[in-house]
């Protein structure tokens, strides 16, 4: 028994912050049912495509354990099966464009009124407001949401960073948000409205930065290694900015990713200084608190990496864990891809995929004991379209012919069961 298993998720999400709400929920054991357009599907399947004719990374990544049904919700037929599916399932998921499914002629009221126990969950790129009817994909969310204006150096321009917050980040909020609907539903006995805004998502990763604009008001940032004299939060570079100082410094070997992330906290200060040769700094006053280090972190972190330098990021990571100092080796996704732990736990998972072969996906991020999440493969298009309508719907095998010959699933005259 999973943590989610009788729950059925009517699932018309695509490309990426939909799609990682309803694959977590997935995981959790819901019966997700992915509806798409037929012919076509999430536009992701034929996006950055490595083999020809096989559904994509991107897609195979973000859609496993659910099935797929393609059905035609502009075809009256198809609008038919989709009431039928609303009033069937628990959760409807989507992340269109602003007012898509009210186009299609499924606003929230009607929605309602065919299933008042049904939860509706969207992802939109901002919440009401002037830019609530705006298109918006990751970095654009990025950008609004304050990351960019935070990531970088202070002598360059605003950086975007490669984890997916806005997407990922919001699809995560969104699930909470369902799995809490879900809850309440239990007492309520109705269902209710869930919406997630991708700025939102975003700020709310951010929020430290927030709080850094507010701090300005009573003087500098002297944490961040930048000029200090600004009046908006700065970019940090590679600073945490917070109460612990942190910077990323070089190891031996030399490659793009020869840096190990390393935390100078009170109590770590005399074993760097013993791994580093200056047993004179331990209690030098100009050197050895904190408020003494805080004008010349710069310094602290070049006479650190002149210690690092002869040292690989592993071996770093290892002798200074064992003085119980937080550390962190920068590891590339060919590292991550062989790290045989993160295989161990699940983090990451090879997948067998009927027309790709193996590949490599993240699995669950949080871990149940009670609900362990296996992770399968992505469905291909279409690929459950008649047992849903014959399982979930309860359709005759008549009806299912009748739904083929109407176009409302696809090309008419190459299907039909007997
Ligand atoms: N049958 C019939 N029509 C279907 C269908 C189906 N099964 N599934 C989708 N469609 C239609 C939609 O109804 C819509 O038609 P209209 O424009 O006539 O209303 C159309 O397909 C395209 O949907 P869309 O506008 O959502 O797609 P897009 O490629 O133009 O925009 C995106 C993509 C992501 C910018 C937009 O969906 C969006 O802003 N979503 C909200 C924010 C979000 O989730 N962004 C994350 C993207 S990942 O970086």
């Amino acid at each position: 028994m999973k943590a989610l298993e009788g729950i059925k998720i009517l699932d018309f999400t695509h490309v990426q912050s939909g799609p990682t709400c309803t694959q977590l929920l997935a995981w959790l054991g819901a019966d997700v049912i992915k509806v798409e357009r037929p012919g076509i599907g999430d536009i992701t399947r034929a996006q950055l495509v490595d083999i020809p004719d096989v559904d994509s990374l991107y897609f195979t990544m973000l859609n496993s354990n659910k099935r797929s049904i393609t059905l035609d919700t502009k075809n009256e037929s198809g609008k038919e099966i989709l009431i039928k599916l609303i009033k069937s399932c628990d959760v409807l998921v989507e992340n269109f464009a602003p007012g898509a499914l009210d186009r299609m002629g499924f606003p929230w009221e009607r929605i309602q009124e065919l299933n008042p126990r049904m939860i509706y969950a969207s992802v939109k790129g901002f919440g009401p407001g002037p830019y609530e009817d705006c298109k918006v994909y990751e970095n654009v969310a990025q950008c609004t949401g304050g990351a960019a204006s935070t990531t970088g150096f202070d002598d360059g321009p605003p950086l975007v960073t490669g984890a997916q917050i806005g997407d990922s980040g919001t699809g995560l909020n969104l699930a909470f948000g369902i799995v809490a609907a879900l809850f309440q539903r239990v007492t309520s006995g109705r269902g209710q409205r869930v919406q997630a805004a991708m700025q939102d998502g975003v700020l709310n990763l951010a929020r430290v930065k927030l709080r850094d604009q507010q701090r300005l008001a009573h003087g500098p940032l002297t944490e961040y290694p930048v000029n200090t004299d600004v009046d908006e939060t700065p970019r940090a570079g590679n600073a945490s900015g917070g109460g612990q100082p942190g910077w990323a410094v070089r190891t031996k070997g030399g490659g793009p990713n020869d840096y190990i992330y390393v935390i100078i906290q009170p109590p770590g200060w005399s074993h760097y200084m013993e791994l580093c040769s200056r047993l004179e700094l331990i209690d030098d006053p100009e050197w050895s608190t904190p408020a003494a280090r805080l004008p010349k972190l710069d310094e602290c972190f070049k006479i650190i990496e002149e210690w690092t330098l002869t040292k690989t990021k592993l071996e770093v990571m290892d002798i200074l864990n064992a003085r119980d100092i937080p550390c962190g080796p920068i590891l590339s996704m060919k590292e991550i891809a062989n790290e045989p732990t993160l295989r161990n736990t699940g983090t990451v998972v090879e997948v067998d995929h009927p027309t790709r072969g193996k590949y490599l996906t993240v699995g669950m991020p949080v871990k149940l004991s009670d609900s362990e999440a296996k992770v399968q493969s992505s469905p291909l298009l279409g690929e459950h379209t008649e047992e849903i309508l014959l399982d979930v719907l309860g359709l005759s095998k008549e009806e299912v012919n009748a739904a083929w010959n109407s176009g409302a699933l696809g090309e008419p005259a190459v299907k039909g069961i007997d």
